[in-house]
Formats: structure tokens, sequence, C-alpha cells
């Protein structure tokens, strides 16, 4: 029985985790911390919060008297690192809190389990979750990102996860703790914040409001299913090489306005309208910066550890599209602010 201690566990991809991990080790104790920001939302664990192996607390990964807290109360051994700002325009309008949660939030867990961890360490492992993004940019005929493609972060966003990969690293080669990184490709499916392209362009596509395209449309990324991610990150701790490195990523490279034209089709066979809602595709002022492609290898996670993607991206985004159509409450509630008054009111 493990003591995990998931941190921004009511985020996108962290609320997929909590829910696939739960299910899949039962054995396990889950901790949940997470500072709720505009990203966390208690909501995505509804189904799951009377569950005797899950408990829940509001905490900043900043506050060392928290995490240490946590440690000791919970005596944790797993550290699965989720907690960050994640998204790249609002690092580029406000960089300051990306790198306070994403760069101190990271050494302040990891001076944590250095801590709290015996000196054997035996059986714990820290994983801190990190993107593709710290890898830079790459060109059309340019190959995919491996393990071994140097650094080169281009926003605020990806420098602040590059420097908290650095201090990942750092930690296993002086520490010695048992540290593991992962470099995810964007990824996508239920309970992702409206911010981000594949929910913002299905919610506005259905409220007949502009889907923004920056640019020219041609920036491509790889995507990947939220659920392949989760059980991609749980082979990595099972299987994963102490202090190593994995690219976890979906083989699935899409132009922008391809996958934006891609949601609009089935959408319009979902809820036909008078016109095509690719009708309402508006181009708008590039993103400052902006990465024109990133494809990862996963060549290692394959290999390695017998890693690969189950969704194929058709079925992915069709659950997906009528996942966001079958949960308008959700989402609703999360872009109002509706949902942080009642927190507010519920727990203060
Ligand atoms: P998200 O923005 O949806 O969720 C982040 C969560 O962290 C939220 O619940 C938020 O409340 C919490 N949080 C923020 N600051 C905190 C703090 N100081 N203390 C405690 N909790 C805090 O993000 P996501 O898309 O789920 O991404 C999760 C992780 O995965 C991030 O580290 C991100 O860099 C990484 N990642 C994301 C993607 C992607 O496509 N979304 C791809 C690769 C890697
Ligand atoms: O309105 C939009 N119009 C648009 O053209 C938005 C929100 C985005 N885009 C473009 C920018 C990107 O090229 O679509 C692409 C995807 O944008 P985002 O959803 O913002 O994701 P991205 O910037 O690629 O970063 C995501 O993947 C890697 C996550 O937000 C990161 O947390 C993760 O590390």
């Amino acid at each position: 029985m493990r003591n995990v201690l998931i941190t921004g566990g009511a985020g996108f991809i962290g609320s997929n985790f909590v829910r696939y991990w739960l299910a899949n080790h039962p054995g396990d104790r889950v901790v949940n911390l997470d500072a709720l920001t505009y990203a966390g939302n208690l909501e995505s664990l509804k189904d799951i919060e009377s569950n005797p192996n899950y408990r829940f607390i509001h905490g900043n990964v900043c506050d060392v008297d928290c995490i240490e807290k946590v440690f000791e109360d919970e005596k944790i051994d797993t550290v699965v690192n989720f907690a960050a700002e994640s998204h790249v325009d609002r690092s580029i309008l406000g960089p300051e809190v990306f790198i306070k949660t994403n760069i101190h939030g990271t050494f302040t867990l990891l001076e944590a389990a250095r801590k709290f961890w015996d000196k054997d360490k035996t059986g714990c492992r820290f994983l801190h979750v990190s993107t593709d993004e710290v890898y830079g940019s790459l060109g059309p005929e340019d190959p995919a990102f491996t393990e071994q493609t140097p650094f080169a972060p281009n926003s605020p966003y990806s420098a602040s996860k590059a420097a908290s990969d650095h201090l990942a690293r750092a930690y296993y080669h002086t520490y010695d703790l048992p540290v593991l990184t992962t470099n995810c490709s964007n990824n996508y499916g239920p309970y992702q914040f409206p911010e981000k392209l594949i929910p913002l362009v299905i919610i506005n596509a259905l409220e007949g409001k502009p889907l923004p395209i920056y640019g020219d449309g041609m920036n491509i990324r790889d995507w990947l299913h939220v659920e392949d991610h989760c059980r991609g990150i749980d082979v990595v701790l099972d299987k994963g090489c102490l202090g190593e490195t994995y690219n976890i990523g979906g083989c699935n490279e899409w132009a922008n306005i391809d996958i934006v034209k891609l949601v609009c089709e089935h959408l319009d066979e979902l809820r036909p309208g008078n016109a095509p809602k690719s009708n309402l595709i508006t181009y708008i002022k590039d993103r400052l910066g902006h990465d024109r492609r990133y494809a990862i290898d996963a060549g290692k996670m394959k290999r390695e550890l017998d890693w690969e993607p189950l969704y194929t991206f058709e079925k992915g985004i069709e659950e997906t599209i009528l996942w966001y159509l079958d949960n308008k409450e959700w989402w609703a509630r999360v872009r109002d602010g509706a949902y942080r008054d009642y927190y507010n009111r519920q727990y203060r």
C-alpha cells in the first residue's frame, strides 16, 4: 500500500489521474493537494469524494509548512507533481506566478521529500510531470523530440517548466532522491479548462461565438488522450529507471486549423444548425513567440516500458466532444466563477 501525494489533482490532468489511480490501485491512499486556482475544480472529482482512500487538502505547493505537514501526517512515499500554472497565454500576460508555482513549488516538494524520506528511500518515488514545450520549437522536417533533445524553452511557461525539470534532475544526482520525469505532448479529454484550444473551440462553436485561430493556423501540436497520459505515468512510476526522463506522446500531429475544422464537422453532425460551424473560424493576431511545431518521439516508452497510446484520435476526439455536450453544467460553472463562489461559501 502506498501513500500517494498528487499535487494539482483538481486540475485537468490531475483530476483524471486521481480517478485513474483510485480505480487501478484500490489499495493505495491518495492525497490530493491543490490550491484551487481558477484551474482547479473539485466538481471534477465529485464522483470520488466519498472514497475512503481519498483525501483532499486545500494547500499551496509553495507553502513549506503545509507541505512538510502533509509529508509527515500522511506518511507520503510517492509524489506525482502536476501542480502548475499551465496556460502559455497567461504566462505571456503575467509570468510571475508561473515562476513561483512551477519553480518554487517544485523546489518545495523536492526539499520535503529530501527531508522526510529515509536515507535508503526504499519504495519512495517522486514523479515530476512536465511538458514537451521544454524542448522548444521544431521546423517542418525536424525529427521529433527525444529525451536527448537539448532544452530550448521559448515561453515563460515552458522556461518555468524547464527550470523545474532541471531541479528534479539535480535532486536525483546530488541527493540520490528517487526522481522520475515525464515530458508529455498536448493532452485532450474530459475536464479540460475551456481556455485551451479543444474545449474552447467546442464551447464557442456551441454558443455561436468566433473560433479564434492564432496566426495562420498552421502551428502543429501532437495530441494525446489524457487517459493514455495517466497510464504512461503509471508505468513510469512502476518500471521507470530512477533519474531518467520519459517522453510521452501520441505520434499524432495536427495543424491547429485542421483540429478546429474536425471539431466543427463533428458538431455539425451532432448539433446541426443553419450554417456550418466552420463559418465561425476567425483568424486573429498570433501568440507572442508562438512555437511552430511540437512532436514527441515516444520510442523509449515503447521499447523500455511497453507503453503506447490505446486511444485513436478519432475515438478520443469524438468521446471528448460528447463529454462536453453532456457536461454543460460543469463547464458553465467553471467558466463563470459560480463554482468558486460556491466553494468560498461552502469551505470558508
Ligand atoms: P491545469 O491548469 O488544468 O491544473 C493545474 C492544477 O494545479 C489546478 O488544479 C490548480 O489549482 C493547481 N495549482 C496551481 N497552482 C498551485 C499551487 N501553487 N499549489 C497547489 N496547486 C496548484 O493543468 P493541467 O493541464 O492539468 O496540467 C497538469 C500538469 O501537466 C502541469 O504540470 C503541466 O505543465 C503538465 N502538462 C500539461 C499538458 C497539457 O496538455 N495540459 C501536457 C504536458 C504536461
Ligand atoms: O484560442 C486559441 N487559438 C489558437 O490558435 C488557443 C487557446 C490556442 N490556439 C493555438 C495555440 C497552440 O498552437 O492552439 C495550439 C494549442 O494551444 P493551447 O491549447 O493553449 O496549448 P499549448 O499552448 O500547445 O500548450 C498545451 O500543451 C502543452 C498546454 O496548455 C500546456 O500546459 C502543455 O504543457
